[in-house]
């Protein structure tokens, strides 16, 4: 389905909401590909398709067998998967990244991105962050890492061509030089990088040279794009990917927060991947404006066909929205043992612990509801909305007992407790902005609660929205709603995902 486009519309940015930080994107004919970082989540790396760069449709994930991505059970949330780079040369998808826990730099290929991608090469010899591939005129591939050093590399073996050098650092002293990419672009080799930090002093800041190795020459206008000490709705902009489109147009992928409430502000739903034009003056990018919503591009829309609302785990297979601490081995969840539910086997005793069986999904929208049907006949499981072990909280349903929790750092408590009878129950949860009360106003609420048997939501418990913040719990991820067992066996027949109305 193709949409015309309506000169001086808009369209709503972020393009992929929710906890999609660290995009990097490739066009092939009339295609394009993103992927994002996932961190301690199995499967991991997200694949996004679009035709048109403003609507996306999630296709895959890159990491979807424990031979491509290990999760040791003590690494930490917020470890894992680090900034991957996907290009497309010689007929082929590559895809370059880190996994902090354990395993370093990584190196993937694929025919199809959606799938399947093949098991790592390891690149032994390289050992910053944030690596790219990019290959120049003699066919050599060059590795460039956060820091920012480069090497060549032999892509087909993980062997690198000698010793990495520092090509360029950003800014004289500024934090974090990191997420490069680089490209030939027009004479130049251009070296993009992002620095100042992930957080409010985030920037991207570009350099130009006459081969990929250098010498760089910085932009005299850099920082190219910053939103430090901006009044703006969309804050941390950087780490950024560029792409032209066939009609010779040049736009930016970047990640950017949302951040709400009075002061600091807080942002919950991660770091999110937005769009944003780029013009070109005198062989220097000129980024456009970065805010909630984007200028409709200059040619037909594709709509991308909506996650249904509703997932009845009707298919053998899980919609690859679906995410999990770490690991998800099938005798701990499955669709196959009872037929339309989801049935989840407790390993560990609470989302406290880094081997819960916990299933979700990212929050995407600042408003929004979620619903499941739970049979806890054999077990104790629920509905939580989590950011890691330590911040989360959850609707929780034994036989004939509902109970609500909160975990914020070292606290754990129980909220409320209600006799139900002894049969499936639906847990809910409300998310909404949370009314104003000055400068300490929070970004939202969320309330807990039940579905009665006549449509009508009793609420147990409504929580402060900011402990369940990047603000507060610190890290790289965003927030994540979804189903889990602590208990014996748990049985979910459905799960609702609903944007709500912002007020
Ligand atoms: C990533 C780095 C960054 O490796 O945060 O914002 C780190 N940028 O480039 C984790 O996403």
């Amino acid at each position: 389905m193709s949409e015309q486009p309506r000169p001086g519309g808009t369209v709503p940015n972020p393009v992929i909401p929710g906890f999609h930080p660290d995009p990097s994107v490739c066009r092939v004919g009339d295609d394009y590909y993103l992927v994002c970082s996932s961190f301690e989540y199995f499967p991991g790396i997200p694949v996004f398709h679009s035709r048109d760069l403003v609507h996306w449709t999630q296709i895959g994930n890159a990491l979807d067998r424990p031979s491509q991505l290990r999760l040791p059970l003590d690494s930490p949330s917020s470890g894992g998967i680090y900034a991957p780079t996907l290009r497309h040369h010689d007929g082929r998808f590559w895809l370059i990244v880190t996994n902090v826990s354990g395993d370093g730099n990584l190196l993937f290929t694929a025919t199809d991105p959606a799938g399947p991608w093949s098991d790592p090469v390891r690149l032994a010899g390289i050992h910053g962050i944030d690596p790219d591939l990019a290959w120049d005129e003699d066919g050599t591939c060059w590795c460039t890492v956060a820091g920012v050093s480069q090497v060549g590399i032999d892509p087909t073996t993980g062997e690198t061509l000698g010793e990495p050098y520092r090509i360029w650092s950003g800014a004289p002293g500024a934090i974090a030089p990191e997420a490069p990419h680089l490209y030939r672009i027009g004479e130049y080799w251009y070296l993009m990088i992002a620095e100042g930090g992930t957080e409010r002093g985030h920037a991207v800041s570009i350099a130009r040279g006459p081969s990929p190795s250098g010498p760089f020459e910085p932009c005299p206008a850099n920082p190219v794009l910053t939103h430090r000490g901006i009044a703006s709705p969309v804050q941390n902009t950087g780490h950024a990917d560029l792409v032209q489109a066939p009609d010779g147009s040049w736009w930016m992928v970047l990640l950017a927060v949302r951040p709400r409430g009075g002061t600091p502000g807080w942002h919950v739903l991660g770091r999110e991947t937005f769009l944003a034009p780029v013009e070109w003056v005198d062989g220097w990018p000129v980024v456009g404006e970065v805010t909630t919503e984007l200028p409709t591009p200059a040619w037909p829309l594709h709509p991308a066909p909506a996650v249904p609302a509703r997932d009845d785990f009707d298919r053998t297979e899980l919609h690859p929205q679906w995410i999990s601490p770490r690991e998800r081995p099938e005798h701990l969840c499955t669709t196959k043992e009872r037929s339309g539910w989801l049935t989840l086997r407790a390993a560990g005793a609470s989302l406290d612990e880094n081997d819960a069986v916990f299933v979700g999904r990212r929050q995407q929208h600042l408003a929004c509801r979620a619903r499941t049907l739970i049979d806890p006949a054999e077990g104790r499981g629920g509905l939580a909305v989590r950011l890691d072990e330590e911040h989360h909280y959850e609707i929780e349903a034994a036989p004939g007992e509902v109970k609500v929790f909160a975990r914020i750092g070292s606290l754990r408590t129980e909220v409320a407790a209600r006799p139900v009878p002894a049969a499936a129950v639906v847990l809910g949860v409300d998310i909404t902005p949370e009314p104003p009360r000055g400068p300490r106003t929070g970004p939202d609420v969320l309330t807990f609660g039940i579905e009665e048997p006549d449509g009508s939501f009793t609420a147990l418990g409504t929580l402060e929205g900011r402990y369940l913040s990047t603000e507060v719990a610190g890290g790289f991820t965003g927030r994540v709603i979804g189903m889990y067992a602590a208990a014996g066996t748990v049985h979910f027949d459905r799960f609702d995902y609903e944007p709500l109305p912002l007020p």
